[in-house]
């Protein structure tokens, strides 16, 4: 079969019997399961971050969506939870969300499609079958067997470098990893700056908090050098719903007067990940931050004012997913990215799929993971390829049926596109595939 297969629509289809030609449905399916995916932002860390890496039964069962859904339904209060032990906590999950109740909710069926992918039974009445499992898996040869079951050939990290613990291992020497490039978070520095101001002063920078010509510079250099320790791909930052462009406040004069000019001196892009609440329910920790609509006048003005530079976007809200396809319809240096967390469910991965592709085309990266826990990439580019494979066919149907036949190449370079090539072009990175990793 060559490329340049042209693939009917189920209206040509049936137009022209007798010539067995492939179904598109059945093409783009099978395009988007052999195309390996960048995972462009993950909380997963490589091997040699040890600790800090996530994975096995009780990990995935005490997962914040979880934890927020097990509060629905137990009795027992966020502060008893939180004395037990993450074994204890993953068996009152599991008893509470597995046995008691049907797992039906899309976090609680990704344990479910984990267990199935790996061959494990998903209703064992103790999860101590489990815990050997898991015990037995030797990351080196567990991670490239979770990357092919995911069929994900690379993942973005997250990576702070005010986090104690993990720069701890940056500042040690460590092989890099080509499956997990990093990337720079400066959520601290950014939303918590003055609670953080002394920790980047003890790293040798003249920060402080009147954030002057000299302060800021000095913060430019903390950027630059942490960008260049990691060799991260982009610089990124959370921003809550109140997020404001340019306001005069700490976190504008941050942007502007540091990681900005740091971005375009590294010639790296800016992640924006713009909407969330944090701690609105602090009882419940991770799963006590929630979303609000946000004003994305600030990403005209960004986008605008900061033409050189290259702007990764997600927001959080479901209202402003319009907006953002209109903005980046205006600005080139912007591209739209992923189903943010709580967006991350298939009836809504839906609706705003198919409004970006009508929008724009193959120019934004549909989905990230958002994997916490290392086996979460299994099921969630697995529900990724599931509700996308009929948005993707039923679009390049409509293509066909308006007029213009479509190739098996074709199909190939709009996957690669949308989950490869959007990613490398913007930050000048060649990732690995699956062969080669
Ligand atoms: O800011 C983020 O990167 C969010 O994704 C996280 O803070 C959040 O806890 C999460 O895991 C969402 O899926
Ligand atoms: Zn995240």
């Amino acid at each position: 079969m060559s490329d340049g297969t042209i693939v009917r629509s189920p209206a040509s289809a049936r137009a022209s019997s007798g010539s067995p030609r492939e179904s598109l449905a059945g093409t783009v399916e099978e395009v988007l399961a052999a195309t390996p995916v960048i995972d462009v932002h993950t909380h997963l860390f490589a091997p040699s971050f040890g600790e800090l890496g996530l994975w096995g039964i009780d990990d995935l069962l005490t997962y914040h969506y979880l934890e927020a859904e097990f509060f629905r339904f137990s009795s027992l209060r966020p502060s008893e939870y939180w004395t037990l032990s993450k074994q204890q906590r993953a068996d009152e999950i599991w008893q509470t969300l597995f046995v008691e109740n049907h797992p039906i909710s899309e976090a609680t069926r990704g344990v479910i499609s984990v267990l199935d992918a790996l061959g494990l039974d998903t209703a064992p009445s103790s999860l101590a079958p489990l815990r050997e499992f898991f015990v037995e898996q030797k990351l080196a040869e567990y991670i490239p067997r979770v990357f092919d079951l995911a069929g994900i050939s690379s993942v973005v990290m997250t990576n702070d470098p005010l986090d104690p613990a993990e720069a701890d291992v940056w500042n040690r020497d460590r092989e890099p990893d080509e499956r997990f490039h990093s990337a720079l978070r400066l959520d601290r520095l950014v939303n918590e700056f003055p609670e953080h101001c002394a920790l980047i002063a003890s790293q040798g920078y003249g920060a402080d908090t009147d954030l002057g010509c000299r302060a800021l510079s000095e913060i430019r250099r903390f950027v630059v050098d942490w960008c260049k320790r990691m060799d991260a791909v982009y610089m990124a930052a959370s921003l809550p719903d109140t997020f404001a462009f340019p306001d005069g406040g700490i976190q504008a004069r941050l942007l502007s007067g540091a990681i900005l000019p740091a971005c375009l001196e590294l010639d790296v892009p800016l992640a924006l990940m713009i909407g969330v609440r944090r701690q609105v329910n602090p009882a419940l920790r991770l799963a006590g931050d929630a979303a609000g609509l946000a004003d994305l006048r600030a990403v005209e003005n960004l986008c605008r004012d900061y033409a050189d530079n290259r702007f990764l976007v997600s927001v959080l809200s479901r209202e402003n997913q319009h907006q953002l396809c209109i903005i980046a319809r205006k600005f080139s240096n912007l591209m739209p990215f992923g189903c943010w967390w709580f967006l991350n469910n298939p009836s809504i991965v839906e609706e705003i799929t198919r409004e970006r592709l009508e929008m724009l085309g193959t120019s934004f990266i549909p989905q990230h993971s958002d994997a916490r826990i290392l086996e979460q990439l299994i099921y969630k580019w697995r529900n990724t390829r599931r509700t996308l494979a009929p948005i993707l066919a039923k679009t390049c149907e409509l293509a066909v049926e308006d007029g213009r036949p479509i190739t098996h190449c074709d199909i190939h370079q709009i996957v690669a596109h949308l989950f490869r090539t959007n990613f490398e072009r913007w930050t000048g990175r060649h990732a690995p595939t699956l062969e080669s990793s």
